[in-house]
């Protein structure tokens, strides 16, 4: 008998250590942790390809220019880039007016450019995702200019017409159309077009056959070359009810929830990820959620359905400015409303999918400029504060390029400065119809798209380093102290910080797939919340202004073991209910 419980022992030992043997080298255990995959243990690191660096001196990034700062984007600790659209484009919308998908914009280089930009990145281990505009093209793709020429062209039904002999279609809103008008009249087929985006920017008809059909085989162009996922733009937009029926009175105003809300959408999907996606499983998509809400994320993420991996979404971006505008709300952000958004999302999420978490992109201001605070005194501090709460959620970081640096708003005064069409477009239609345009110009210093757009800082050279000649958008004249050069240098410097932080992320599992728990929840000065993961905890504590403030804990922080603290040192070592931070201060705790 006592031979056979050995022999048991033996044996069950032999399969636990199997087992631990099998499990992803990971420093701290993981056993326990189910559905493990790349993308959601990924920091993805969005590249605004126009904006990185110039290598022929024309003042416009370019895919060898990228290609030459592969090591310091290595050197980050991110695993993921994402491009903004690197493909033909006549550039109105900063290519995402597509005019050939299967070829690169001559600006950004070649194919045999992008060959080797995806062969150096895969030999550095960095992924590759693309952005994927299929909701629109642009009116120089070869099929618009086909499907214009007449009302029997093949590719007529290729975008979405409406013959004027029928009347005025019903009102769409369009978002760059100096008009406001989503349908333009077209006097060669004496029809109107739909686009949502601007005139130079037709919807594809996806009800059509053939649009997908070609829309796939374009997808599987670009993974057979080994990309590794799509970034998947407006892609809630796709599906149009072709009858065009009025907008529905509570749609007026906020029209982007109609949209997204197409009749044959999650069909498109579904068929696209059978077609397409599922023949390459190891690659990540993250859709562009605009439009979507916490009640509908599930249709898109949860595995069962067949469609997407991830998606990220625009509840939060709404925060700050007066509801229904894209106006500042002097009265600032309430932080409340801000946590209330990313517990939400993360509770309808839950273990039935994953999500996505970011507060900047090319789309929007700078985050230090708006969810922090970009003055000299607080600017770095408010940065890591902002970059500790992006590392050390439960879900996958969207970080957008130069916020590692705490990059700034750059706050045009004239509008020469601008180049973002919706900035050109939006002032175009205030000067038409007799708007405030002082009132426009002061609010886009805070919230235009073109504050995110500019040269990325390389050091105190010329143009920052960027390009050696004449910048196609100004660069931020704060480049002379806030670039890489500088930064890496200084072991306090936000890029510095933020290698750090990327790093304790990945070795810390509890801080990707750790269960998130809200603390102090009223707390309007303080975000706090926990990270649980077999048996550990791991506190965060951030404070969102420019004073000392109080957290209402239950913990004995008498025990807790600092991670991570933007100042450095641990203050209120010995607090218990109780905890003082420093103005924009974060920390990270093991209790
Ligand atoms: O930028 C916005 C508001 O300022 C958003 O509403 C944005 O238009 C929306 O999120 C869709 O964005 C995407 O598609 C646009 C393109 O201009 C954006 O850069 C892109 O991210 C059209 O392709």
């Amino acid at each position: 008998m006592k031979i056979m419980k050995y022999i048991h022992l033996i044996v069950m030992m032999a399969a636990i250590a199997a087992i631990i043997s099998c499990q992803p080298q990971n420093k701290k255990s993981t056993a326990t942790i189910p559905n493990r995959t790349w993308w959601k243990e990924a920091v993805v690191y969005q590249i605004y390809p126009r904006s990185f660096k110039d290598s022929n001196g024309d003042g416009v990034g370019d895919l060898k220019g990228i290609i030459s700062k592969l090591d310091y984007v290595k050197s980050l600790g991110v695993d993921v880039i994402w491009l903004n659209p690197i493909f033909a484009s006549p550039n109105r919308d900063n290519g995402y007016d597509i005019s050939d998908y299967r070829k690169i914009m001559k600006q950004f280089g070649t194919m045999a450019d992008f060959d080797t930009l995806l062969n150096e990145m895969h030999h550095r281990g960095l992924k590759l995702v693309l952005d994927l505009v299929v909701n629109h093209t642009s009116s120089d793709h070869k099929w618009f200019k086909e499907s214009r020429k007449s009302r029997n062209n093949p590719y007529r039904d290729y975008y979405h017409w409406w013959p004027a002999e029928r009347g005025k279609p019903a009102k769409r809103y369009s978002y760059f159309d100096v008009d406001n008008n989503a349908w333009k009249y077209d006097s060669t087929t004496n029809a109107y077009y739909l686009h949502y985006f601007a005139r130079s920017q037709p919807d594809l008809n996806w009800e059509n056959p053939k649009v997908r059909q070609a829309i796939y085989k374009m997808m599987r162009f670009w993974l057979n070359k080994g990309i590794d996922g799509f970034r998947m733009d407006v892609i809630p937009f796709i599906s149009k009810d072709t009858t065009f029926p009025p907008l529905p009175e509570k749609y007026h105003g906020n029209f982007v929830h109609y949209y997204a809300n197409g009749p044959h959408l999650h069909e498109y999907l579904q068929e696209m990820n059978k077609d397409v996606l599922s023949k390459y499983p190891n690659i990540m998509t993250v859709a562009e959620g605009a439009g979507v809400t916490s009640n509908e994320v599930l249709n898109f993420i949860n595995p069962s359905r067949h469609e997407l991996n991830m998606l990220y979404n625009f509840d939060a971006m709404r925060l700050g400015l007066i509801p229904g505008t894209r106006e500042v709300d002097p009265k600032g952000i309430n932080l409340v409303d801000f946590k209330e958004v990313f517990t939400k999302w993360d509770s309808v999420i839950d273990d039935k999918g994953w999500g996505t978490i970011w507060l900047g992109n090319h789309d929007t201001p700078r985050i230090v400029s708006h969810w922090g605070n970009d003055s000299p005194a607080f600017r770095a501090l408010s940065s890591k504060m902002l970059t500790t709460f992006l590392m050390t959620m439960h879900a996958t970081p969207f970080y957008y390029f130069g916020d590692e640096l705490g990059m700034t708003n750059i706050k045009f005064d004239s509008i020469q400065d601008y180049r973002d069409i919706e900035t050109l477009h939006e002032y175009q239609h205030l000067k038409d119809t007799g708007g405030d345009i002082k009132k426009f110009l002061d609010n886009q210093k805070m919230v235009a798209r073109d504050n995110g757009r500019t040269p990325f800082q390389w050091d105190s050279t010329k143009n920052a380093g960027f390009t050696t000649g004449q910048p196609w958008i100004k660069v931020n004249p704060n480049y002379k102290t806030i670039n890489v050069k500088t930064e890496e240098k200084n072991p306090n410097s936000v890029l510095n910080y933020f290698k750090k932080i990327v790093r304790m992320r990945k070795d810390n599992p509890i801080l990707i797939y750790g269960k998130y728990t809200l603390l102090d929840k009223e707390n309007p000065d303080v975000y706090a919340y926990t990270r649980e993961l077999n048996g550990k905890k791991v506190l965060v504590l951030l404070n969102f202004t420019t004073h000392k403030v109080q957290a209402k804990l239950s913990f004995d922080m008498r025990k807790a073991k600092l991670l991570i603290d933007n100042y450095n040192t641990m203050q209120d070592a010995n607090a218990i209910q109780t905890f003082t931070l420093r103005p924009y201060e974060a920390a990270v705790f093991e209790l």
